[in-house]
């Protein structure tokens, strides 16, 4: 059993490989967005298209178990977007990437976000060849979360921290979240929005302008 799960990641490192190489030389910045359902992955991809489209080639790939609901939300927002549905399973993995970039077409200097699918276990396992990992938290979670699902916040580079406008209405500490989550990596980024509101949204669109400079 133990020899199966290796086989099987092995192989993901692969192709995962694969991919980074297809990036590096089409100068493409791949983001994996990881979290739990809910926490505001679309909101986010949605106000970062309408917000950067215009100066930016921007792709998305979209993981879900099933429905094509947040691929058609990134159409409307104004950039191509593909669904994976992955049926049983709980992440994507390299070859379905892999797949998606064939039929996607990307550009060079493009910005490819990957919305995983939403869990904070399996997906963290998997690498797809992205340049950044970035975890998203709401604060309706708890701030507990990066003690509970570790290996996600430690394969992360940089940490959303989403819905801060219900800030006031929940019992989340965001200094309690950001200590439990620097134990865990202490070179973890943080970035605190609303999507709502759009209180930090700039400080996230610096950081992918940052994120391609240094490709
Ligand atoms: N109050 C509030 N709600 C938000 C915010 N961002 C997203 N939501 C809501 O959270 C729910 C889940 O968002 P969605 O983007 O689908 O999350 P995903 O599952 O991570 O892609 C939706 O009802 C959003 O409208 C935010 O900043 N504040
Ligand atoms: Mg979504």
């Amino acid at each position: 059993m133990v020899k199966l799960n290796l086989d099987i990641l092995s192989e993901n490192n692969r192709l995962a490989e694969r991919n980074r190489g297809w990036f590096e030389a089409k100068h493409v910045l791949a983001l994996n967005m990881v979290s739990s359902p809910g926490s505001g992955k679309t909101s986010i991809l949605e106000s970062t298209i309408r917000s950067m489209v215009e100066t930016q080639k921007l792709f998305v790939i979209e993981g879900d178990q099933q429905t094509t609901r947040d691929a058609d939300r990134i159409e409307k927002s104004g950039a191509p977007a593909i669904q994976i549905n992955t049926g049983s399973g709980c992440h994507l993995d390299g070859n379905m990437i892999h797949l998606a970039l064939k039929k996607l077409e990307i550009p060079e200097h493009a910005i490819l976000f990957i919305e995983n699918v939403g869990n904070l276990v399996c997906p963290a396992m998997f690498d797809l060849g992205e340049q950044k990992r970035v975890v998203v938290i709401s604060v309706t979670e708890g701030d507990d979360k990066p003690l509970k699902y570790p290996y996600m916040f430690e394969t992360s580079h940089l940490c959303i921290i989403n819905k801060t406008d219900l800030l006031p209405y929940v019992d989340f500490k965001v200094e309690t979240a950001m200590k439990y989550a620097r134990q865990i990596n202490p070179n973890l980024e943080f970035i605190m929005v609303s999507v709502k509101t759009g209180e930090g949204m700039d400080e996230w669109y610096e950081w992918l302008k940052k994120q391609l400079q240094v490709l």
